[in-house]
């Protein structure tokens, strides 16, 4: 066994940012680190790992002997592929397994009971770094915070989540290149990492949500946290910089930056040094997540002057009464409206703007009162027309079993299917043919042309469904060319900015 190597495992995702801290956090503390981007993430065509890829693991593990492997959690959707690489290290390796990220952080007895050996919640610098140390120097690692493991009943024991830090800079910078990584996907297994060809690089300025959207993690992680510890962490500005210098120089092929941050930090003075220090050293267009409550005109006007092209934003349902009773958004028709003039008015380039539709709660009332809000909302704007996955942990799964809409166990087959049915959820349910229609419609009312076409069936639908489906069909078409402008669009101000720097 190599005392100073690590294993960590990423899932789905060639830049899991998680990872990448840990990556920093254990080489500062004398480790080498094997990293594993363990296949690609594909939203339209999921696949669970195949014998093969698993076998390629399996070979890789012999080869690096690590002292530990770890594995990152983020998500529940793609839980068989790590379900099946837990058995087959549970079967072949004495290897100590220790899991984290944010889904491992709510359900650590999911690992545990899986065979896992210790679980992380929460923040992993720190106490990976101690858990490595303990197990090298044979010593009982049970005192650390934040760490979970079996009892001497066999039962799961969670110490408390601890030794946070609110300087998020103090835990460094993640590895924009991981030292010694791999890919395994389709088969293969290609060394290198796979993040350094990318054409878009993902970074977070800061850490959490201050909203508490029933449909999302983020408030139940935030519950999590100890006292002192703030729900939204940020990085300093020069953090955020010298990632994004490092980034440059690293992947070569940078055409824009996503900041993924749950919405994007506004606080005083940080915005002004951001702008100041983004176009000096980054110049690169960029895209940032925000919330209908939190956009700013005089922020966003700043962030537009240095690249800020895309702002993505969720509304979710036009229905009042579904967002608020039952997504937890308490924001108005008008703030909404309000928020997509403002994007277009502080010039930034394109709004992205997500709903979720045809879930249990909703009626054909409140579907309609989707499209009539998509109407009034301020252009050139794309609609990202969504369903509800119900994800483990958050307020809205006992509201649906409250309501009576699936008993518990209907529930956890859902939530814990295969992610080929999970993401299938995602993009088809059945529904009335009523409801399809306004589904259509509203789809179609972001493109002009068309807008004009399915206000004529506005006050009955039925009558005009094949009207309707053929005008969907065109509207898909149009989508397609328009991400494709989009992208080019962004690519040629990526050149402009060169030009005129
Ligand atoms: C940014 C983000 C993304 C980005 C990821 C960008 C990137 N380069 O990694 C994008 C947009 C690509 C993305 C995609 C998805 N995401 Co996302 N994402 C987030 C978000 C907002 C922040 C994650 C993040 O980067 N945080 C910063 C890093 C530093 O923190 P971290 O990942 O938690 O890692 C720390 C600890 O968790 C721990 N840790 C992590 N791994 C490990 C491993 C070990 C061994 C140890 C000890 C510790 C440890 O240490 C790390 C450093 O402190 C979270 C919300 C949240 N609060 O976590 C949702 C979140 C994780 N995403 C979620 C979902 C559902 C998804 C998707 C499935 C969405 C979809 N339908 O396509 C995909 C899945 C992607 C994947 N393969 O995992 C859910 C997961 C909930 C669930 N039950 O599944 C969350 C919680 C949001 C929500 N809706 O509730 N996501
Ligand atoms: S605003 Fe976004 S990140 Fe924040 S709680 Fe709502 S869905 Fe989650």
């Amino acid at each position: 066994m190599n005392q100073n190597r690590v294993m960590l495992l990423a899932f789905y995702n060639k830049k899991a940012l998680g990872v990448r801290y840990l990556e920093t956090a254990l080489a500062k503390a004398g480790y080498e680190v094997r990293t594993v981007f363990y296949k690609d993430f594909n939203s339209i065509h999921p696949t669970k790992t195949t014998e093969k890829e698993l076998a390629l693991l399996r070979e890789d593990i012999r080869r690096q002997q690590p002292l530990m492997i770890g594995l990152s959690a983020m998500s529940s959707m793609y839980l068989e592929t790590v379900d099946a690489i837990i058995e087959m290290v549970r079967a072949e390796f004495r290897i100590p397994l220790v899991a984290g990220g944010a889904f491992t952080t709510m359900f650590p007895d999911y690992f545990l009971n899986r065979g896992v050996d210790y679980v992380i919640r929460s923040d992993g610098e720190l106490a990976i770094c101690r858990l490595a140390d303990a197990l090298k120097k044979g010593e009982d690692p049970r005192w650390i915070p934040s760490l979970c493991y079996h009892g001497e009943d066999g039962k799961p024991v969670l110490n408390e989540i601890g030794d946070l830090t609110n300087d998020i800079d103090s835990y460094g910078l993640p590895a924009v290149k991981c030292m010694n990584a791999c890919f395994i996907e389709h088969d293969e297994l290609v060394e290198g990492d796979p993040q350094l060809s990318t054409l878009s690089y993902e970074v977070i300025a800061s850490r959490g949500c201050p909203f508490t959207c029933s449909y999302c993690c983020c408030c139940n992680l935030r519950r999590l946290l100890p006292k002192g510890i703030k729900g939204v962490r940020t990085r300093s500005v020069q953090s955020v910089i010298d990632e994004l210098i490092e980034a440059k120089k690293q992947c070569k092929r940078i055409v824009f930056v996503h900041f993924y941050d749950e919405i994007f930090p506004s606080l005083p003075g940080w915005v002004d040094e951001f702008v100041e220090k983004y176009k000096k050293y980054i110049n690169l267009p960029f895209t940032i997540w925000s919330h209908p409550n939190a956009v700013k005109a005089e922020v966003l006007q700043k962030l537009v002057k240095v690249g800020l092209s895309e702002v993505i934003m969720g509304i979710q349902s036009g229905s009042e009464h579904i967002r608020r009773d039952i997504f937890h958004r308490y924001e108005t028709q008008e703030d909404i409206v309000k928020a997509t003039r403002i994007i277009r008015e502080s010039g930034v380039f394109w709004g992205s703007f997500d709903f979720m539709l045809q879930h249990p709660f909703e009626t054909i009332e409140d579907l309609k009162e989707s499209y009539w809000l998509a109407k009034r909302l301020h252009g050139p704007l794309e609609l990202q027309l969504h369903g509800l996955n119900f994800l483990p942990g958050t307020d809205i799964v006992p509201m649906a079993i409250d309501a009576g809409y699936y008993t518990k166990e209907e529930m956890d087959r859902i939530m814990f299917a295969s992610m080929e049915e999970q993401f299938g959820a995602y993009w088809h349910r059945e529904v009335s043919r009523e409801s399809d229609l306004w589904f259509k419609m509203i789809f179609c009312v972001q493109f002009k042309d068309l807008r004009k076409k399915v206000e004529a069936f506005e006050s009955d639908p039925l009558p005009h469904a094949g009207e309707i489906d053929r005008l969907y069909a065109r509207a898909q078409k149009y989508a397609k060319l328009r991400y494709v402008y989009k992208k080019s669009r962004i690519a040629a101000k990526r050149v402009k900015m060169k030009i005129v720097r």
